[in-house]
């Protein structure tokens, strides 16, 4: 299951190149690449925090944010340590630069943006009340626009 999961994360970022391949072949106008860039990390990063195991398997409290030890992206081992996360590309004296899970540095034309994550722990009522955690990964440009990727992960199913 955990193999599964991150190749499935490895995909959403291998998404990304597949995706500039066939924009630049379309010509389409920057303004369309830059919004489906934006979007495409949206997706990727939602992707990786989702991959994570709802509890974190040390147990313990519930934390939202890093545990103890968990001093960067890939020592997180659930869902909640993205809580805060951020990459700030746009930070003059000391820009962060977007990576995939891996570590691998993504193209140029990504690191415009900058990344911030959040995570809540909610209750979503449809036919019952599930509990859960949201997600929400917003990623915003130079001019302050932003496009911001979600998803509900209920408890049970994590
Ligand atoms: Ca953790
Ligand atoms: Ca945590």
């Amino acid at each position: 299951m955990i193999e599964v999961l991150a190749a499935t994360v490895i995909l959403a970022f291998a998404v990304i190149a597949v995706a500039e391949a066939v924009s630049v072949a379309q010509s389409q106008t920057y303004e369309a690449l830059h919004d489906g860039r934006a979007t495409s990390l949206a997706e990727a990063f939602l992707e990786e925090v989702v991959s994570k195991p709802y509890a974190d398997p040390a147990g313990g409290e519930v934390n939202l944010g890093p545990d103890l030890d968990e001093l960067s992206r890939n020592l997180f081992d659930n869902i909640d340590d993205y809580h805060g996360f951020t990459l700030d590309t746009l930070n003059a004296d000391d820009p962060d630069v977007i990576t995939d899970i891996a570590g691998n540095v993504l193209p140029q034309m990504y690191q415009i943006f900058s990344i911030n994550i959040s995570t809540q722990y909610t209750t979503v009522t449809l036919f019952e009340s599930v509990p859960g955690i949201s997600v929400t990964v917003t990623v915003t440009d130079k001019t302050g626009r932003a496009w911001t990727a979600s998803r509900f992960v209920p408890e049970s199913g994590g």
